[in-house]
């Protein structure tokens, strides 16, 4: 039987205009923005899918909770509702709010890894790996090989490959391993979910050597969808339950609330460890702010606390992925190729698929980034060779295989006509995919290069 219709369980309360342009502007437009979407005002895009961070709709709830802001410096109320409402939905024991999700994965870093250790995670994420490399860190790739594959259509794309692990081990020994940072919901492999039995797995894995398990939470509530859809035995069992379970395999997690915590700022390191607890109080005085707001407001930990308890509502986060599906459903009705299968936050163009005569040095997703925003306004992100940096060692650029384009989708934000908007663009431009040309690079920064690299096209 066909899947019936999961309409939002919300009505819309309040809009914001957007503007619509015209090709001759948005061209000039991406042109001095040196064709990466980072560097275009928000104010000349028409759909902004550049991420799902911070973009989030505000519930009236969370809205009225702004209004209860304590603003003190030290014990705001707020800050106790947040470390309720954390440990109720998480279940960790101790809070540390910081300003966003990288402020708890610096203090992490730097508090759990010695020089020269290793850290396995399930693919690594920008901010994540620059922090754990800063922090003499080495990553190391566990994830799947399926992950790595564009049309592999494994249900659960973000497991770890427990066979890397014991390789890890068995050549390093456990002790040059600082713990595993594990990640919901994989974003750069397309926010692919991993499975509760992996995770299950895993964690017998590590207990058996001492190391702890340390989530980047930050789409977790995205990845339980998934395994209540997926999994056998969790058809039934309410997201939050199956969120908690989740959490309990973990000694903490690192989080940027402006992803399923339904806000537009805000982070939180959270933890059932008291000594590393302490010590990252201490860290998060020095960096971010004391250790109850963390650099947030008041009213942003009220906005916080009160998002943890809707993002776990089942016809919620249904109807948020579903909008993901549907629009990944129409790509693959125009035969545009992407990442299978659609995972929790955005549909990913295949761009290696998409632009076969482009090598990746040319930049293929970042060029065709800069094409969608020219034919539509629709403003997305180059997931691919610029978003991968340089190896520190060598200097080389690293060569993902995965070249994508990530059409992202904010929560709560726009309606399935705007996702067909999205659809008829790409659909357009891989019909004129030949006439697409690459870029060259002519300003690199020194880290994290995607946010602000320039290009100029090739002739
Ligand atoms: O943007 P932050 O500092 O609140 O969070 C950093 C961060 C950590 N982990 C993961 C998996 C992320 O996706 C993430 C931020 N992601 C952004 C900004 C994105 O556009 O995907």
């Amino acid at each position: 039987m066909k899947q019936r219709t999961i309409a939002e369980p919300y009505k819309i309360k309040m809009v914001e205009p957007i503007k619509m342009t015209t090709r001759e502007y948005r061209a000039e437009k991406v042109r001095e923005a040196g064709y990466n979407t980072f560097l275009l005002h928000s104010e000349d895009v028409y759909i902004d899918l550049l991420t799902d961070s911070g973009t989030s709709a505000m519930s009236d709830r969370q809205w009225a909770g702004m209004m209860l802001g304590d603003e003190a410096y030290a014990g705001a109320r707020n800050f106790y509702n947040m470390e309720r409402a954390m440990q109720e939905i998480y279940g960790f024991k101790y809070l540390v709010p910081t300003h966003q999700g990288r402020a708890a994965e610096h203090i992490t870093s730097q508090l759990r890894t010695k020089p020269g250790q290793y850290v396995p995670m399930n693919m690594y994420f920008t901010t994540t790996r620059e922090h754990m490399e800063r922090a003499g860190g080495i990553f190391y790739d566990c994830i799947i090989d399926e992950a790595h594959d564009p049309q592999s259509e494994h249900p659960f794309k973000g497991n770890v490959d427990l066979n890397k692990l014991q390789r890890l081990v068995d050549e390093k020994g456990a002790e040059s391993i600082a713990y595993l940072s594990i990640a919901p919901c994989v974003n750069m492999a397309g926010g692919q979910p991993f499975s509760m039995e992996n995770l299950r797995q895993v964690a017998e894995w590590a207990k058996r050597y001492g190391l702890a398990i340390i989530f980047d939470a930050t789409r977790a509530v995205e990845n339980c969808y998934f395994i209540q859809q997926r999994e056998e035995g969790y058809a039934n069992k309410p997201i939050r339950e199956i969120l908690r379970e989740m959490m309990s395999y973990g000694e903490g997690c690192t989080m940027s609330s402006k992803k399923d915590n339904l806000v537009n700022i805000g982070g939180f390191l959270a933890t059932n460890n008291e000594e590393f607890f302490i010590k990252a109080k201490e860290m998060v005085v020095v960096f971010e702010g004391l250790h109850t707001y963390g650099g947030l407001s008041g009213r942003d930990m009220e906005a916080v606390a009160r998002g943890m308890y809707e993002m776990v509502e089942d016809a919620y986060i249904a109807s948020r992925v579903r909008q993901v599906e549907y629009l990944g459903q129409r790509l693959r009705e125009g035969g545009v190729p992407i990442v299978l299968p659609v995972g929790g936050h955005a549909v990913f163009l295949d761009a290696k698929r998409f632009l076969p005569h482009l090598p990746q040095e040319h930049f293929p997703a970042q060029a065709l980034a800069a094409e969608l925003y020219v034919d539509s306004g629709v403003r997305s992100m180059e997931r691919g060779i610029v978003s991968a940096g340089r190896d520190p060692v060598t200097g080389e650029h690293r060569r993902p295989k995965l070249e994508l384009v990530r059409l992202t989708i904010p929560r709560r934000v726009y309606t399935n006509l705007h996702m067909d908007v999205v659809a008829e663009s790409c659909q357009a431009l891989y019909e004129e995919r030949d006439r697409i040309k690459g870029l060259k690079m002519v300003y690199e920064p020194s880290s994290l290069r995607f946010f602000q690299a320039r290009f100029e096209p090739l002739p």
